[in-house]
C-alpha cells in the first residue's frame, strides 16, 4: 500500500481525510513514524509554510507526505494575521487576545472584509502539488458565538448572518477554507 504521511499530529484533522480516502493509501502520522521534531514554520506564506512541512519530512524520510498551513488575512490590514494568525498577539493559541488585537486594529474601520485561507503541499512520488481553499467573509465589531477556535467567534462567512462559532461543525466543515483543499486533496488522491 502507498503510505503517505500527514504532517501535523492533529488526530481530528488526520481522521477527517482518512474517512475520505479509500483503502489505497495507508495514512501515518508524525508520531507513527516517530518524528518528534518541532518543525518551524520560519516561511512568509502560507505555501512557503505548508511547503517547509511537506519537504522535511520528504527528506528526512524519503516518504510521500502533505502539511497545511492555515490563517486569517483582513483586507483593511493588509492581509495580515496571515501566516501569524495563531501567534498575532504574541502568545501561540492564545485565542482571546488575537481577538483583542484584531478589533482593536479595525477600531472605526468601515473596510471588514477577510478570508480563511489553507494551503496544502503534497509529495506525491516525489513531486509537489498545492491545494488552495478559501473562505471570504467579514469581520464582526464584537465576538459571538462558542463554538470552533481560533477568530471564528469574530468571522461572518459571506451569505450567513452568524458567525462560525455560532454554527455546528458540520455546517462549518461544509464550506470552510480547510475542507475546501482537503477536498481538493482527496479528490487528486482519489485518481491516484
Ligand atoms: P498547528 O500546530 O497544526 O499549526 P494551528 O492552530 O497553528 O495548529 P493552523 O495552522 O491551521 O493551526 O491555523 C493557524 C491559526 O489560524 C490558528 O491558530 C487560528 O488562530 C487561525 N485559524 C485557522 N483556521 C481557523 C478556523 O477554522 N477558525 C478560526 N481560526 C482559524
Amino acid at each position: 500500500m502507498h503510505k503517505l504521511v500527514f504532517a501535523t499530529n492533529n488526530r481530528h484533522k488526520l481522521d477527517e481525510v482518512a474517512a475520505k480516502i479509500d483503502g489505497k493509501i495507508e495514512l501515518l502520522t508524525l508520531n507513527d513514524i516517530g518524528c518528534y521534531d518541532d518543525i518551524e514554520e520560519t516561511g512568509t506564506t502560507f505555501k512557503q509554510n505548508a511547503s517547509i512541512k511537506s519537504q522535511f519530512i520528504y527528506k528526512k524520510y524519503n516518504l510521500d507526505c502533505f502539511g497545511d498551513d492555515s490563517g486569517l488575512e483582513i483586507d483593511a490590514l493588509n492581509g495580515q494575521p496571515g501566516v501569524y494568525s495563531a501567534r498575532y498577539a504574541g502568545e501561540h493559541g492564545n485565542h482571546a487576545a488575537n481577538i483583542k488585537k484584531v478589533l482593536d486594529n479595525l477600531e472605526g474601520e468601515t473596510n471588514r472584509k477577510a478570508r480563511f485561507r489553507t494551503v496544502i503541499s503534497l509529495i506525491w512520488n516525489g513531486e509537489e502539488h498545492f491545494f488552495d481553499g478559501t473562505v471570504e467573509g467579514t469581520i464582526r465589531t464584537a465576538p459571538s458565538g462558542s463554538d470552533g477556535f481560533g477568530y471564528d467567534p469574530i468571522f461572518e462567512p459571506d451569505g450567513y448572518n452568524i458567525t462560525f462559532a455560532e454554527m455546528s461543525m458540520d455546517a462549518k466543515n461544509q464550506i470552510s477554507h480547510r475542507a475546501k483543499a482537503m477536498e481538493l486533496l482527496v479528490n487528486f488522491l482519489s485518481t491516484r
